[in-house]
């Protein structure tokens, strides 16, 4: 009478253990599903050029940095020509729009692009985006001979859809010493992460 209690006891603790972990793995998967759906990411890609600063040398079809496909499109310093004084400007240029919804986690600007190549230090740009008020030097290229991503954390300057949405870019020559130019840039987007 008591083995059988006993056994009886038993299988209602077995069953019981079980039923709370299939709750629980519902309950964890459950949740897993809410955060994953919830955290977005998304790339605004360049979509304008309004040459409101021309003083660059420009190749093939506006706007130049919408994507990735040197030596198609892209803006660059000639040598000791247009685009490498120093101080030459180009710009400037938009971002695709997003709709203003949800949580902004942060905001990176990436830009595709190189110094001269024979003398990276001395012959480069500089970037600058504008944050609804005022323009910020946020990136160079100083030392990069050859094409990179460059990539820096704008969240402080872009920190509501406002501002993402009418953010913009521009490029200036950086030449120490001789004008040679040939510093290219071919690329830049805005990446968000958010959450809704
Ligand atoms: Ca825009
Ligand atoms: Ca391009």
């Amino acid at each position: 009478m008591t083995r059988n209690a006993n056994s009886v006891i038993g299988a209602l603790f077995i069953l019981l253990s079980i039923s709370i972990t299939v709750v629980c793995a519902f309950v964890y998967e459950q949740r897993l599903q809410n955060v994953t759906q919830s955290i977005k990411n998304t790339q605004l890609w360049v979509n304008s050029f309004d040459a409101t600063r021309d003083q660059w040398a420009k190749k093939n079809i506006s706007p130049y940095l919408n994507a990735q496909d040197f030596p198609d499109n892209y803006v660059y310093g000639e040598t000791r020509g247009v685009g490498s004084n120093d101080g030459d400007q180009i710009g400037d240029f938009g971002f695709e729009d997003h709709s203003q919804t949800g949580t902004i986690n942060s905001v990176k600007l990436r830009v595709y692009g190189r110094a001269r190549p024979a003398s990276p230090n001395e012959n480069y740009f500089s970037v600058y985006l504008w944050d609804g008020s005022t323009w910020n030097q946020v990136m160079d290229f100083r030392g990069q001979h050859s094409f990179v991503w460059k990539e820096v954390d704008v969240s402080s300057y872009l920190n509501t859809w406002d501002k993402i949405n009418g953010a913009k870019i521009y490029l200036e020559t950086e030449a120490i010493g001789e004008n040679w130019g040939r510093q290219i840039c071919d690329a830049a987007l805005l990446v968000v992460d958010y959450e809704i």
